[in-house]
């Protein structure tokens, strides 16, 4: 299961609840769980209502999750979340300004809470490059996470350095413009990832700890000049750390999901990433049973992820392995609100009659 932002977490302190735990125990069938992007830090916070990893509360709420998913048989690892530029000042500590590793505005907008608690679109604003001093602390914001993730109860973690945020931020040429050690060639951009990979590792063991990109992906203003040097070193790079696994998000996810004819660009980049990549290789991205088993049988890849199907159904190892139909997920319901789009999906048994278990259990508490 992919991991997916649903934006539930209780106010105030953006923390875990009992009813998170019963949407993840829901899923428990999927081989991994991969947990929604958690900040590790009120830094690394860019959307109302995401869940953190850097409280007491927080770690308590995660409990409940791991707890649940445990007793429903399943494995769920913590992705380790850090937005960069991609927030707001209402959602920094002290209003201040988001970080960055070059002070670049991001086009585009992202949702905070309003005076009535509810959720309005606010434009990103231009971020304050970090400064070479405090890259130690950034790395320690991370393995503060990583050993509260340990303490919550997680089977390991994933490293978020996909989707424009910052570890991609550092790794990308366009949103870097650094002069200093952290910038210029990729040897350089690549540093925080990997001071990040070795500071987690020591923390879980390499074998617990994946990590998570984004190739040629354009989500929050996002390129690089010569994405095949930046992506076939970073991978190259990541092999030798004999990690659980490297997630990538599909380059050609249109060909998946419109139908458009494969992308050559994005054909080679998965190529070279599986050759420079030695072990477990995720693709996640607009896949349904056919491709995935396609994409499998070719080599193309270890595992699939799914993301958008593990939404709307929570049963869904049990639905491919029956070719049953899917329910459709409701894309109005992903972020922020409760139940509704959330827990109350239908498995194939409560379709049939099965009356659905209470989802906020004593147990789970
Ligand atoms: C959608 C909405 C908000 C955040 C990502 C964590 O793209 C996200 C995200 C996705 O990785």
């Amino acid at each position: 299961m992919a991991p997916l932002t649903r934006s539930r977490a209780r106010q105030p302190g953006n923390v875990p609840t009992a009813l998170n735990a019963c949407y993840y125990a829901q899923r428990a069938s999927a081989a991994l769980i991969i947990s929604e992007a958690t900040q590790v830090s009120m830094q690394g916070q860019g959307y109302a209502w995401t869940p953190g990893i850097h409280s007491r509360e927080q770690v308590e709420g995660w409990r409940l999750v791991t707890n649940a998913v445990q007793k429903a048989g399943g494995l769920v690892f913590l992705q380790l979340w850090h937005v960069g530029r991609i927030s707001h000042p209402s959602l920094q500590p002290d209003g201040m300004l988001p970080v960055a590793p070059s002070a670049i505005q991001p086009s585009g907008t992202t949702y905070i809470e309003n005076e009535k608690g509810e959720a309005e679109l606010a434009a990103f604003v231009t971020p304050r490059a970090l400064q070479i001093e405090e890259m130690p602390y950034v790395v320690k914001q991370y393995v503060r996470g990583a050993k509260n993730a340990v303490e919550a109860g997680f089977q390991g973690v994933e490293i978020h350095a996909a989707n424009g945020y910052l570890l991609d931020q550092f790794l990308e040429s366009r949103t870097n413009l650094r002069t200093d050690a952290y910038g210029g060639p990729i040897e350089n951009r690549a540093r925080l990832l990997l001071e990040v990979v070795e500071a987690v590792r020591d923390v879980w063991g390499s074998e617990r700890v994946g990590v998570r990109l984004s190739p040629l992906g354009t989500f929050n203003d996002m390129g690089d000049d010569d994405p095949e040097t930046t992506f076939g070193y970073i991978t190259e790079k990541l092999s030798n750390y004999h990690l659980a696994y490297l997630h990538i998000v599909n380059p050609d996810i249109a060909a998946n999901e419109k139908g458009t004819p494969p992308d050559p660009r994005a054909q080679r980049m998965v190529k070279l990433i599986r050759h420079n990549y030695q072990g477990v290789l995720i693709v996640a991205g607009g896949f349904d049973h056919d491709s995935a088993e396609t994409w499998l049988e070719e080599g193309k890849a270890d595992l699939i992820a799914f993301g958008r199907k593990f939404i709307a159904n929570p049963d869904l190892p049990e639905r491919f392995r029956r070719h049953a139909p899917l329910n459709h997920d409701d894309p109005s319901t992903y972020y922020g609100g409760g139940a509704r789009g959330y827990t109350d999906y239908p498995s194939l048994n409560q379709e049939r009659g099965e009356v659905p278990k209470p989802c906020v259990d004593e147990r789970w508490r």
